[in-house]
């Protein structure tokens, strides 16, 4: 079950992924994860939310998956691997541009080595894997329309941010990669997202010193922040649903505005790109 956002406002900006206006291409396949039963063992800041309920993050891994569908992706889901209770936030082990799979080491260490059971999925991709010293979670690096923004934070280092940017140019050699160091919330995408180009959306607790002069930021309420992590896929944008504001927001810049509720995920600090890997 997902809920169609209303536009209130005018939309005077069309998303434009798939255009030759963005970096990425049109999204044809997503990877997920089935989230195992052992999923609120993962790490979490978030436990003043209360515990995540299984069978409830099932039905919203399923309405995900199935939104996904509906916007023509093909989707392909793993079985859940109790190795790993934050195996299922497929998004943070893989970036993955063109025909690039750029294999993450997470600065988490109970989750450094999530990507070696998606590796064989991406097989048809170039892997490339960063030197030991390299710390990045996919969480953390934002394609937006003309840059990449690479967060340094607790799971994210400057080694990670090089050997990415490094690997980025190997496909498309003029490349813009930006360091971000940022507080306040997970990883950068948790807090800031492009849901159109030249437009960021932004949580209030998001503290940076980087300069987003390039582009007209949209802050959020405080208690709609977690919606700042919006999904682009396509001709539509997911964001999470009961945020009245940011539907709004969103609703404006883009032609189909879909609310998923991952209030489950929202406990173990999950928000909506972590849930897949787009390609
Ligand atoms: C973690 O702390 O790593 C997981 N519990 C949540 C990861 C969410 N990933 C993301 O936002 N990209």
């Amino acid at each position: 079950m997902y809920f169609a956002c209303e536009a209130v406002l005018p939309r005077v900006f069309l998303h434009s992924f798939g255009s030759s206006m963005h970096l990425l291409p049109t999204f044809t396949r997503a990877l997920m994860r089935r989230p195992a039963a052992n999923f609120a063992e993962g790490l979490t800041s978030s436990a003043h939310l209360g515990a995540p309920d299984y069978d409830l993050a099932l039905q919203q891994h399923d309405a995900y998956a199935q939104a996904l569908r509906d916007c023509g992706l093909e989707v392909t889901i793993l079985p859940p691997d109790e190795r790993f209770p934050d195996g299922h936030f497929v998004e943070d082990p893989f970036v993955i541009f063109r025909d690039l799979a750029f294999q993450c080491r997470s600065g988490a260490p109970s989750r450094e080595n999530e990507g070696e059971s998606l590796k064989p999925h991406l097989a048809h991709l170039r892997t490339v894997e960063p030197p030991p010293a390299a710390r990045i979670d996919g969480g953390d690096v934002l394609f937006c329309a003309d840059r990449v923004l690479v967060g340094i934070s607790g799971r994210s280092n400057f080694a990670g941010f090089k050997a990415l940017r490094a690997a980025l140019r190997s496909v498309k050699s003029d490349i813009r990669v930006d360091p971000v160091p940022f507080s306040g919330v997970l990883h950068l995408k948790s807090g800031l997202t492009e849901p159109a180009p030249g437009f960021l959306i932004r949580d209030p607790a998001l503290q940076t010193e980087y300069d987003l002069g390039w582009a007209q930021v949209i802050d959020l309420p405080p208690e709609e922040g977690y919606a700042a992590d919006v999904m682009p896929v396509n001709d539509t944008l997911f964001i999470a649903a009961n945020c009245p504001k940011a539907c709004e927001a969103a609703s404006r810049h883009c032609e189909r505005v879909i609310g998923l509720d991952l209030s489950e995920f929202v406990k173990m600090d999950g928000g909506l790109t972590c849930l897949s890997l787009r390609y």
